[in-house]
Formats: structure tokens, C-alpha cells, sequence
């Protein structure tokens, strides 16, 4: 099976809520391996890009301006199937309904305000990695525990 990658983002809020460990721990006990990360104040045009699909909703400006108010924690998490395994583990949009459980239903009260972002599709995983990293940033290095998280027919 194929392994994938996925674009996390803890946003300000959750920067400022002091969740980066409580995150990042979630996601390596989740048996996911983190091949890149760092703190980044994104610019304008990187939010703009990042959300393109939102640029006529009547939140945009406001998101906007929110995502670009602190600097955000940017990371690059890899797994068979990460994209949909990272979305179920961040939980649904708004904090008040998102599953228990999940972060943003453990943590979250608000819709904006959601202390999370990850990729929704495969294609914006690819689109979301490129806007942030460069190459270089990017880690491809064995993971010693693959072997049982996965079983053997799984890794190949
Ligand atoms: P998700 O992050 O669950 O994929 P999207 O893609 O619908 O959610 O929304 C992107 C971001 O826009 C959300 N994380 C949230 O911060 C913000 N947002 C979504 N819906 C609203 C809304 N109705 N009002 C304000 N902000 C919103």
C-alpha cells in the first residue's frame, strides 16, 4: 500500500491554547511519522493560496487576517491513507460539534477558531506541502517502528 503525506497546521489559537505538544503527541501515537516541521508567519499571498477555495466566502478576509495574525506551526505528517487519518483525528470544523475524541472536538468551541488545519484531499496535501516547504525541509528517512505498526503485507 501506498504511503501519503499530509499538511497539518496548528493555527495561532492553538498555539496560543499551549496544544503543539498535546497535538504532535496524538499523531505520533497514531503510529504517523513526522517528516517535516517548523514555525512560520505565513504571508498574504501563501494564505491566499492555501485558501483559494474559500476566496468568496464572506469569512475570507477574516480568516485571513486571523491566520496571518501570530506565527502558525506548520508540519508534514506521512502514513498509508494520512490525509483521511489526520481528518478523522482533527475531528469536523466546528469545535461545538466535532466528535469527542477527535482535537478540535476535545479542545475546540468555535468555528474559526478550530486550532487545526489539515489537508482534505490528496491533491491539496501536494498543493498546502509546496506553499509552506521546500524540499529540503521534507525528510524521507526509515521509520524503525513501520514494521509493527504495519504488517508486512501493508508496507509493501
Ligand atoms: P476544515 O478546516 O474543517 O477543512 P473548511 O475548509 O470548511 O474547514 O474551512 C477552512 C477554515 O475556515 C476553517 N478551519 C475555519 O477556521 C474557517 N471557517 C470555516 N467556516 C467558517 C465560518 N462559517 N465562519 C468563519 N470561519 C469559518
Amino acid at each position: 500500500m501506498k504511503m501519503s503525506r499530509t499538511a497539518v497546521l496548528v493555527k495561532p489559537d492553538g498555539l496560543q491554547r499551549g496544544l503543539i505538544g498535546e497535538i504532535v503527541s496524538r499523531f505520533e501515537r497514531k503510529g504517523l511519522k513526522l517528516i517535516g516541521m517548523k514555525m512560520v508567519s505565513l504571508s498574504d499571498d501563501q494564505l491566499s493560496d492555501w485558501y483559494a477555495e474559500h476566496k468568496d466566502k464572506s469569512f475570507f478576509g477574516d480568516l485571513k487576517s486571523f491566520m496571518s495574525s501570530m506565527p502558525i506551526v506548520a508540519m508534514v505528517w506521512e502514513g498509508i491513507d494520512a490525509v483521511p487519518v489526520v481528518r478523522k483525528l482533527i475531528g469536523t470544523t466546528s469545535g461545538r460539534e466535532a466528535e469527542a475524541g477527535s482535537i478540535r472536538g476535545d479542545f475546540g468551541m468555535s468555528q474559526q477558531l478550530n486550532l487545526i488545519h489539515a489537508s482534505a484531499k490528496d491533491e491539496d496535501a501536494r498543493r498546502e506541502i509546496r506553499i509552506v516547504f521546500d524540499d529540503d525541509e521534507l525528510f524521507d528517512y526509515h521509520g524503525a517502528m513501520e514494521c509493527v505498526i504495519y504488517a508486512e503485507y501493508e508496507r509493501k
